[in-house]
């Protein structure tokens, strides 16, 4: 990488799934790009301006503007479509037309519904309370775990047997979607997926992904502080 600044700057954290999912787009297409961290708690004024849902990551494209609103877009998946579209090899959403609609249906579940229960009933149970000075909600966490997640798993498991992606034989959108909201589960806790073994091989393969790896590794570096340990859900 050069010092030269790059089109495009992430502004967000890497412990955020929806901005590693950025950064993994990026990478996988070879794009290079600044990342910007910004704190959500409080979130500064500037950012409140170029993200009207109050929420990380928002992209800037330099080439279109370099400050202000102009040339920023909010929301992962917004973010996503649009670096496909300005750089489309290789293609994240898939090799045909109903490949490119179920990638975008499974990259939607994985950011509501199990983003949902690993992120508010897990990750912050445990992560959010800790950087606040509280104890870990254990029980919370394996509340969920016990009761919203296997539905969401045996979906997942189903919809990956036999199969190395989720859509089209190939890398889409969607398997970076779902590993990047698990790992919200497997940053605070042994995720124990014996019994989804498809999914369990996909998570697998897809952490061991330079794209999906190296976005980890730094949010990593940060959550092993005040949790040196992962607790068990089971
Ligand atoms: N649909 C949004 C969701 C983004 C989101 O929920 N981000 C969280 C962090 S993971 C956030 O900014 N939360 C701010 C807050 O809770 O105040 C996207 O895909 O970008």
């Amino acid at each position: 990488m050069t010092d030269a600044a790059h089109d495009l700057v992430i502004y967000g954290s890497p412990v955020s799934p929806f901005a590693r999912k950025a950064m993994a787009v990026c990478i996988e297409k070879g794009v290079e790009f600044d990342f910007e961290a910004v704190n959500i708690m409080p979130m500064p004024d500037w950012f409140k301006e170029i993200s009207p849902m109050r929420r990380i990551p928002v992209l800037r494209d330099r080439s279109v503007a370099e400050e202000g609103e102009a040339g920023t877009i909010a929301d992962s998946s917004a973010i996503c479509a649009y670096i496909e579209r300005k750089h489309p090899e290789p293609s994240l959403y898939g090799a045909t037309t109903y490949g490119h609609g179920r990638a975008l249906m499974i990259e939607e579940f994985a950011d509501t519904t199990l983003a949902m229960a690993g992120g508010l009933g897990i990750f912050r149970p445990i992560f959010f309370s800790l950087i606040q000075g509280k104890e870990p909600d254990i029980a919370k966490a394996r509340e969920t775990w016990a009761n919203e997640f296997p539905p969401i798993l045996s979906y997942l498991n189903g919809q990956l047997e036999g199969r190395e992606f989720f859509v089209d034989e190939t890398l889409t959108i969607a398997d970076i979607a779902v590993t990047a909201c698990l790992m919200q589960v497997a940053f605070v806790a042994e995720m124990p997926l014996g019994d989804h073994p498809a999914l369990a091989a996909h998570y697998e393969r897809m952490a061991a992904r330079p794209s999906i790896a190296g976005p980890f590794a730094q949010a990593e570096r940060f959550i092993r502080k005040p949790l040196p340990e992962r607790v068990q859900l089971t």
